[in-house]
């Protein structure tokens, strides 16, 4: 098959820069094809030129020093410091140290070449309250940040809202039960921007509205941890996605021109059993109609009739108005890819079926994180065709591993090298076949404080001894640096 093609075709073909003679390695080369980054006879799979690579973390799972320069608590404190909630009760009054040590870790990521990195910033740093009197020293650990990451090269895009919602704010209201909280989500993203847009060009409002939602007020398995019937649930929901349009609305505002705004979702990814018209078609509805409360209402301004039919009496209260806020335009789309859910076209009214995992189906140490590649080609692939985006991020994108320091002290973790290759080709094969995919942020630049598992799985790039603070590449560093290097991946 390849032989037929000519060099030439085959270069265009995978979207490789045209190919000078000056380009061909001198190795010996026993394939017609080429590509700029052979290395040893292999072929790598290249992105397209100026593809983003990034790293993300997030405040809480990072940064410690939570009573320090007058953060006000947040609903995570609360949650962690309550016995039985979190394994081994673990908290992230320490974490990473992060807070202290941003200059090391910036180096760390400057070693791996990263161009861009994505963090959260503490709402109750900022507004220790989350709404009222701001701490300006709160805001100006963001500012050291992200002067340190301009300094060194590294482009910052901010998230908002990455689970840590002033305790204050729960504490009247309810939290996200509230409209209040919306509104306050809305003015404290406005004044955020204001300050850092001359610096910070892309911002994200919330991070995955269905985890944070989802886990927090109606299973409780995360901060707050309640477990809300239906209608204040479904209520609940509207109100997170408010919030949103709300902060998209106050950032254009505030921001500087040039300032672009997004959202970081975990949208549930549907993927066609077997890759044919009815089972794609199959997966590209499934997609609409199982993200019908957030990214769905996000990029259409409704919500679907299923959703509204199957809420009943339990649907959310809402007006016109309220569907063009939360439906404000978006400069980009940002997609969190961890799992991909199988679906089947079948003749039902919705016309599909989601196929469960079997027992056997391979995970990696979270029990929930199956092993499905093809989630990075499908998963923006849908989020261009079911609603036109023109510039999608991954935002995150990684997996835990057991990670035990081998007695050369490093942890030499083929499993998530193995995640990581066969996620980043399928990624590739997107930015191939024209999916305006632009940056990837692999999470995460180090191990950190897992929400409800504390810190028994790791997801970082480097290994965190939490006795002493030390980070130490893993393999998977290194693997990630030679994939930047080559902008391809091997
Ligand atoms: C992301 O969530 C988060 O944005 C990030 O903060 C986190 O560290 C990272 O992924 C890794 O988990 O306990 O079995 O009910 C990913 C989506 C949704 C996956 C909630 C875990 C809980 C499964 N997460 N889910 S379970």
């Amino acid at each position: 098959m390849l032989k037929k093609f000519s060099r030439r075709t085959f270069a265009k073909l995978m979207g490789t820069a045209a190919l000078g003679s000056a380009a061909i390695p001198a190795r010996g080369s026993n394939s017609q094809a080429n590509s700029t980054q052979r290395d040893a006879g292999l072929n790598h799979r290249s992105f397209p030129k100026g593809f983003l690579w990034g790293t993300a973390t997030a405040s809480y799972q990072v940064e410690g020093a939570v009573n320090e320069d007058g953060r006000g608590p947040s609903i995570w404190d609360t949650f962690s410091h309550t016995p039985g909630k979190v394994v081994n009760n673990a908290t992230g009054d320490v974490a990473d140290d992060h807070y202290h040590r941003y200059k090391e870790d910036v180096q760390l990521m400057k070693s791996l070449g990263v161009k861009v990195y994505r963090f959260s910033i503490a709402w109750s740093r900022v507004f220790p309250q989350g709404s009222g009197t701001p701490n300006p020293k709160g805001l100006d650990f963001y500012n050291r940040l992200v002067d340190e990451l301009l300094a060194n090269g590294i482009q910052p895009f901010a998230t908002l809202y990455h689970w840590d919602l002033p305790q204050a704010l729960q504490d009247h209201g309810g939290g996200w039960e509230s409209r209040d909280t919306s509104k306050a989500f809305g003015d404290y993203a406005g004044y955020v921007a204001e300050r850092l847009s001359d610096r910070v060009k892309h911002f994200f409002t919330i991070n995955e509205f269905g985890a944070f939602v989802e886990l927090g007020y109606r299973i409780g398995i995360h901060a707050p941890g309640l477990k809300l019937p239906p209608g204040r649930f479904n209520q609940t929901r509207h109100h997170a996605v408010l919030g949103h349009g709300l902060a998209v609305q106050a950032i254009r505002a505030k921001a500087k021109p040039g300032t672009k705004v997004g959202l970081a979702e975990n949208l549930t990814i549907c993927v066609p059993v077997i890759e044919t018209p009815p089972h794609v078609e199959a997966s590209a509805r499934a997609t609409r109609e199982l993200n019908a409360q957030y990214m769905t209402v996000i990029q259409e301004g409704k919500y679907t009739d299923a959703y509204l039919a199957s809420a009943g009496a339990n649907a959310p209260k809402f007006t016109p108005e309220d569907l063009k806020i939360i439906s404000s335009p978006l400069d980009f789309v940002g997609i969190n890819v961890y799992t991909p859910l199988y679906v089947r076209a079948d003749g039902s009214r919705l016309g599909f079926t989601v196929v469960q995992h079997p027992a056997s189906f391979p995970h990696m140490a979270s029990p929930w994180l199956f092993v499905g590649p093809e989630a990075l080609y499908w998963g923006p692939r849908h989020v261009a065709k079911l609603w036109g985006a023109r510039e999608i991020y991954i935002t995150e994108n990684g997996c835990s591993s057991s990670d035990i320091p081998a007695a050369d002290g490093t942890v030499y973790d083929t499993d998530r090298v193995m995640y990581l290759r066969s996620y980043l080709t399928q990624l590739q094969r997107a930015t191939a076949d024209g999916v305006p995919v632009r940056g990837y942020f692999l999470w995460s630049l180090m191990d950190n404080f897992e929400w409800g598992d504390g810190y028994t799985n790791r997801f970082g790039l480097h290994y965190v001894d939490y006795q002493t603070q030390k980070r130490t590449p893993k393999l998977s560093a290194s693997f990630y640096r030679e994939v930047i290097a080559r902008n391809a991946v091997m």
